[in-house]
């Protein structure tokens, strides 16, 4: 066996060695963004890999599953008691092969879908038509309130009750606001529709108690696991005591074999330990850190006269419109990118912006509130936001600004989760240093 990555495949090496290095230097504020713990790496690069496994602990097609089924139980039990949901099933390799699986056993091919309208805030895999689920599925979405640009329930109740969707979606990729599941329940219920709840952008806060859990009122609960919550890039869903003694075992089947293959079992661990660090108190800690550096941004960001969509957060993230100050989300994303501040341009709601191109940013708190980052430093990127978008940067506004940004990067290091600072080597080899 090769001894590490840095003598095996040196350009491998010297790509993972200059990422980690980007990520070191930037302030992230994509809204999707974290950096995980050690451990979360440590287990998601482990051993397991090399592990085949298909179906579910006690019932698999392969033999040796001991440790494996432990580890899928362990991490199945965790996720239930996170979350207080009677059935977790921890194999979705992400957020969208999760929502894959709801369809699957709900849906037939031509069922119509309600789900909220990408450019308002929806995800990609609910429903947009050039996806598999738009292909298959007849999907109809619903939009924010062309005036408060929050949810208008009672519009959506209407919606439903005209299109007589069999799922409606709520959950959201940029949507600013709280979610209120139980009303999406009521509207479920009115029109005899199934209701998922996807989590994925907030499950961290419902995780810490910040945000109303849907477990008690969604059929299915879906997440992606790398966002707020910390864990690999991976997906989860889970269920409520209801639905879980209905579809246990269709959902089990749809994960695997309807919309997978075999199980990714080192992001089962990785799930594992993600899950056990969020039962923590420096994981409620953390986000509550987040929500509020997220207010102190928006806070700063008004005062120095951004309009932001529904004018502020009440999460991890925020929209900028950018259309006062005369620049676009596309324009917005480069002029930060060249000082090292990494944001996405996103659609706005009724935008008239092509999706490339777009009127407004998403800025996310997440990553930066792990990095350490706290009201102070929260001032000080309004400042830097405010200096590179309100005006034409200078060469010397732009050099003053990445001096910045690279002072506070110094000042709050995350590079250590990434490799040894010392050695600049990779180190999860030591899993392999077994006792013959
Ligand atoms: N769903 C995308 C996002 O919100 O950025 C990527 O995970």
């Amino acid at each position: 066996m090769n001894p590490c990555l840095e003598i095996s495949d040196p350009d491998v090496f010297a790509l993972l060695h200059r990422e980690a290095q980007r990520q070191q230097d930037s302030i992230e504020l994509i809204a999707s963004a974290n950096f995980t713990s050690r451990a979360v790496l440590e287990a998601t690069g482990s051993i397991l890999t090399n592990k085949v496994v298909e179906g579910y602990p006690g019932r698999r097609y392969f033999s040796g599953c001991e440790y494996v089924d432990a580890l899928e139980n362990l991490a199945i039990e965790r996720a239930k008691e996170l979350f207080g949901a009677t059935y977790a099933n921890l194999e979705p390799y992400t957020g969208s092969q999760a929502n894959h699986a709801v369809y699957l056993t709900v849906l037939k091919p031509g069922d119509r879908i309600l789900g909220m309208d990408l450019g308002h805030g929806g995800h990609l895999s609910h429903g947009a038509k050039f996806t598999m689920t738009g292909k298959i599925y007849d999907c109809h979405f619903y939009k924010v309130d062309p005036e408060t640009e929050r949810l208008d329930y009672d519009q959506i109740l209407a919606q439903a009750k005209d299109i007589r969707p069999k799922l409606i979606i709520a959950g959201a990729s940029s949507y600013p606001r709280m979610i209120d599941f139980q009303r999406f329940r009521e509207i479920a219920d009115e029109v005899g529709a199934y209701l998922l709840a996807d989590i994925a952008h907030i499950c961290g806060l419902i995780a810490a108690g910040l945000h109303p859990s849907p477990v008690p009122y969604a059929h299915f609960v879906t997440t992606s696991t790398q966002k707020t919550l910390r864990g690999p890039r991976s997906g989860m869903i889970l269920m409520g005591e209801h639905s879980a003694a209905e579809f246990a075992r269709k959902i089990d089947s749809a994960v695997f074999p309807g919309v997978q293959g075999a199980v990714h079992v080192h992001a089962i661990a990785a799930k594992a330990v993600m899950l056990k660090e969020a039962m923590s108190e420096s994981f409620a800690a953390y986000q509550r850190q987040n929500l509020e550096n997220s207010q102190i941004l928006a806070e700063d960001l008004i005062a120095r006269g951004f309009r932001l969509v529904s004018g502020g957060t009440d999460n991890h993230l925020m929209l900028l419109d950018l259309s006062q100050q005369g620049i676009t989300g596309k324009e917005a994303e480069d002029r930060l990118a060249s000082v090292k501040i990494t944001v996405n341009k996103n659609l706005l709601p009724y935008d008239s912006q092509k999706p490339t191109v777009c009127s407004g940013i998403r800025v996310g708190t997440s990553a930066i509130t792990t990095r350490g980052f706290g009201s102070e430093e929260m001032h000080r990127i309004a400042d830097l936001i405010d200096t590179m978008l309100s005006d034409e940067p200078t060469v010397n506004t732009i050099a003053k600004v990445q001096a910045e940004v690279s002072q506070l990067c110094r000042l709050h290091p995350h590079i250590d989760s990434i490799y040894e600072q010392n050695g600049d080597r990779f180190t999860l080899e030591s899993q392999y240093q077994l006792q013959n």
